[in-house]
């Protein structure tokens, strides 16, 4: 029988290390691979693993992640299913918005008393990877798990960023620290393959993706106050004596939660052979846009990924996602770089509009040079622009764009006039 699943996707605290991309939407609104949105991720997981009742936990509720719900997950393709965001709010019981992950699910149990159900799965909305949740749920099932974490090999650098884990032979897993400092690591060392030894993948991290039977997850909510999954309930289930085991993942999973490790991931897309596999037979679903093809004239392109709708006429595009409705004029070239691309295609009113205004229109402009930089969309990039990010430069924020990580991120809706040098 299948078992009867309700998912979590927990969208977002504040957003802040995702910050300028979070300025104007919440998290899982946010772009990634020049079509999606976050959310789409742990949403198509969801539904390629076959369980259609999902929902998005959000700080706060933006349009464009409404419309983008409601105009990609209908009831009518999936039967039954649903996709909903659950926006903290104040109610006569909580007058706080959501305090932490734990918060965030405590605070929404009470919207899924109506649905039948025996597990909850919950899930990270900043995270890059293609999952079988229904493996994880019959193996939860089937080893009489309370709860069931899954689990990755991480070296030790990545370690301390992690809820790390002990787990014993059969799997249970037996003490659990969040984020432990580095001089603590020695005794977080868990028994792993060959291969992941000769990695360096020594420490057994939580992937922040949990299964706990219903029952359970009720119980704990009325014995313990914590407001974390990591910091507090996990560990305090583990001490408790609830059945808590590691499912160990094997395949690509990457955290994509600050502005480093998001750029990155999306650079990997843009390899020959990238990690997470964008063609496989599980689609990963998004907005079906009606968009025409992108069409490219005179440009040297190599290891680019292009959105519908674009139209290029760049010198040199290398090692960039180029995202929907990208418009990018003569002699530019972009290297090492995420264009979000446009929300929507200026009339010829609009440009003439701008133009005597000197405001360039959406997109890059001719003889522009950018490098390790993400536009986010509907970007004004001027003629003869330079934008180049380098790791050496310092973390900072300005009015038109942010540097972070070695990243410069060009804001939302920016305007940067004809000959500017970032
Ligand atoms: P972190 O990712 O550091 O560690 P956290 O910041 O709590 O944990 O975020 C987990 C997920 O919940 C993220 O998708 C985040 O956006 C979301 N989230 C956070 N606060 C929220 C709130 N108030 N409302 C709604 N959503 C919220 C966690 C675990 C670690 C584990 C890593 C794996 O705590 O043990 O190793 O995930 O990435
Ligand atoms: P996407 O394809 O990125 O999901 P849409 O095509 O729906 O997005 O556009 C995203 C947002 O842009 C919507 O909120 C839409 O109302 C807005 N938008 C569309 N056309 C214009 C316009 N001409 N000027 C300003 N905003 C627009």
């Amino acid at each position: 029988m299948k078992p009867s699943v309700i998912s979590i996707v927990l969208g977002g605290g504040r957003g802040s290390r995702l910050f300028p991309l979070t300025d104007k939407r919440s998290k899982p609104a946010v772009p990634i691979a020049g079509k999606y949105r976050l959310v789409d991720i742990p949403i198509s997981n969801c539904l390629n693993s076959g369980f259609n009742r999902i929902m998005v936990l959000t700080q706060f509720n933006s349009a464009s992640l409404n419309s983008h719900i409601k105009n990609t997950y209908h009831f009518d393709i999936f039967s039954k299913g649903f996709v909903d965001i659950l926006a903290a709010e104040q109610s006569t019981e909580n007058e706080n918005w959501y305090q932490g992950t734990a918060d965030a699910v405590r605070q929404s149990m009470r919207h899924l008393e109506k649905y039948d159900y025996d597990y909850i799965l919950i899930l990270s909305g900043d995270q890059l990877y293609q999952m079988d949740f229904k493996e994880m749920i019959d193996f939860h099932v089937k080893n009489g798990g309370d709860i069931t974490i899954a689990t990755i090999p991480v070296n030790a650098k990545d370690a301390t960023g992690f809820g790390i884990l002990k787990s014993n032979e059969e799997g249970h897993i037996t003490s659990f620290i969040e984020k432990p400092a580095s001089d603590l690591l020695p005794d977080w060392k868990s028994e792993v393959s060959d291969e992941m030894k000769y990695q360096g993948r020594e420490y057994l991290a939580s992937m922040g993706i949990y299964v706990f039977n219903k029952k359970v997850l009720k119980k704990m909510f009325q014995e313990d106050p914590g407001d974390d999954f990591g910091k507090e309930l996990i560990p305090n289930a583990i001490s408790k004596g609830y059945t808590t085991l590691s499912y160990q993942y094997t395949g690509y999973w990457t955290d994509i939660g600050t502005i480093g490790s998001f750029f990155e991931a999306n650079m990997d897309l843009t390899n020959e052979v990238p990690k997470f596999n964008m063609f496989s037979s599980s689609p990963i679903y998004t907005r079906a846009r009606m968009l025409p093809p992108s069409k490219i004239n005179g440009s040297f392109v190599n290891k680019a990924v292009f959105g519908d709708g674009c139209i290029i006429m760049a010198d040199k595009i290398e090692h960039t996602l180029v995202g929907i409705r990208t418009r990018i004029d003569k002699g530019s070239t972009v290297i090492r770089s995420y264009i979000m691309g446009a929300d929507y295609y200026q009339t010829i009113e609009d440009i003439e509009e701008n133009e005597k205004k000197g405001i360039p229109s959406i997109g890059v402009g001719k003889f522009c040079y950018i490098e390790n930089a993400i536009l986010d969309k509907n970007c004004h990039i001027g003629n003869n622009v330079r934008i180049i990010g380098n790791k050496h430069l310092q973390d900072g924020e300005f009015d038109t764009y942010c540097i972070k990580d070695g990243v410069i991120v060009i804001k939302k809706d920016a305007i940067i006039k004809d000959g500017t040098i970032i």
